[in-house]
């Protein structure tokens, strides 16, 4: 079974995608994520020049070999935008062996660890009152883990809080806008959120807390101690990861679990961080991090010390990445959480799927391959509009981590 052509798609319902979509000899196709948010036509001209050609003509049955060729065999390795497109690749050849074996991929991974996939949704809101009313409507939702962000008395905007309520898009302009932070304003703020929300909802909803790189190891350090009465389950991206060893003060100083890796892209980014036993729980994703093949082999490494997984599943991944994600939860041994923000109509209707949430769990499609599709006439409804992630920077106008 061989592949004859390769389509990279570029759509826009509501946000923009990209999606591969790997045509066989045999007539059955499957799909692939390729979306790298505010960079999405990168990836797309990678693959179309450089992917598609050395595609064509390739056994499709041949995953692993496939991901060797594409990853040792260029020069220029890792990286985001080589390695969504990897992951593009990897994703679609696992829906086709699923399809063609008439199985769903969790199957193809071992079979089901669990019954079903815990996910967290987002409550964010400018005040504290606001978030509470927003948790309470997870909760009534069925959710059992909600991660909380509210604006900091102070500053004008804050990243994670959006204008409407269930729904957050960060990617909010074509040039990138300006956030304002200040660590001293929202390390005094957050214990204070996490007090009224555990008072409001008891001990037992897992509750998580997002950082997004912005602070120092030893601030870090001081906002997990004061965090550690409400007993969250984790504080993640407390820093920027790139020196993997500064995770140690954070580690040496509170009990608050950390998790890390949405913007990681290979086993390289997290080695240390795993084999030291720095972080409880790895954020890496589908279609960042190289697609199932890869992602495996992260939770593989992180199963033997102690870390689990807890992808990442914000908007910006298609429903095509989520899709993959669950399988890939459902059958590793150490599944964490994964996060679920829900799609807006107009992108469900362009990824048709199969996968459904029910009492707090997400359960993949019991379809053979992944469960997920792309309503190509449907996508060329929506062209792509330039969209970008903002920047932060301190009161002062210093360029700040985001
Ligand atoms: O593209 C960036 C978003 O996915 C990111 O801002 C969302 O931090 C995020 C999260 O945890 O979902
Ligand atoms: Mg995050």
């Amino acid at each position: 079974m061989k592949i004859v052509d390769a389509r990279v798609i570029v759509t826009c319902p509501d946000r923009n995608f990209v999606t591969l979509k790997i045509i066989t000899s045999s007539g059955v196709y499957g799909v692939g994520d390729a979306t790298l948010n505010g960079r999405e036509l990168s990836v797309a001209a990678y693959l179309s020049e450089h992917v598609v050609p050395a595609l064509i003509g390739r056994d499709a049955s041949r995953i692993e070999d496939t991901w060797q060729y594409l990853y040792r065999g260029a020069y220029w390795r890792r990286g985001p935008v080589t390695m969504s497109a990897v992951a593009a690749v990897d994703t679609a050849l696992w829906d086709i062996k699923g399809k063609v074996a008439g199985l769903p991929v969790y199957q193809l991974l071992g079979g089901r660890s669990r019954e079903g996939v815990t996910v967290y949704g987002h409550a964010n809101a400018a005040s504290t009152d606001e978030v509470l009313s927003e948790i309470a409507d997870y909760v009534e939702l069925g959710y059992k883990a909600v991660r909380v962000q509210t604006g900091v008395p102070g500053l004008e905007s804050t990243y994670g809080v959006g204008k409407d309520r269930m729904f957050y898009e960060p990617a909010d302009a074509a040039l990138p806008t300006e956030n304002a932070w200040s660590t001293a304003h929202y390390l005094e703020h957050v214990p204070t959120v996490f007090a009224r929300v555990r008072e409001e909802f008891g001990p037992t909803l897992r509750l998580l807390h997002d950082v997004h790189h912005r602070l120092t190891p030893i601030e870090a350090a001081r906002l997990g101690k004061s965090l550690e009465p409400y007993h969250l389950t984790w504080m993640e991206d407390p820093v920027p990861a790139e020196l993997q060893e500064g995770f140690r003060l954070i580690r040496q100083h509170t009990t608050t679990p950390i998790a890390v890796g949405e913007v990681f892209n290979t086993i390289w980014d997290c080695r240390q961080l795993i084999t030291e036993q720095l972080i409880d729980y790895v954020r890496a994703t589908v279609v960042h991090a190289g697609g199932i093949t890869h992602l495996r082999r992260i939770f593989d490494l992180a199963a033997l010390h102690h870390v689990r997984s807890g992808s990442h599943g914000a908007t910006d991944l298609s429903p095509v990445c989520m899709a993959a994600a669950l399988h890939l939860d459902l059958a590793i041994p150490n599944f964490g959480l994964q996060e679920y923000m829900r799609h807006t109509p107009a992108t469900d209707a362009v990824f048709p799927h199969g996968y459904h949430f029910a009492d707090g769990y997400l359960h993949p499609s019991e379809e053979p391959g992944l469960g997920v599709d792309i309503d190509e006439e449907e996508a060329a409804r929506y062209p792509y509009r330039p969209a970008s992630l903002p920047v932060n920077r301190l009161q002062d106008g210093t360029m700040h981590d985001w």
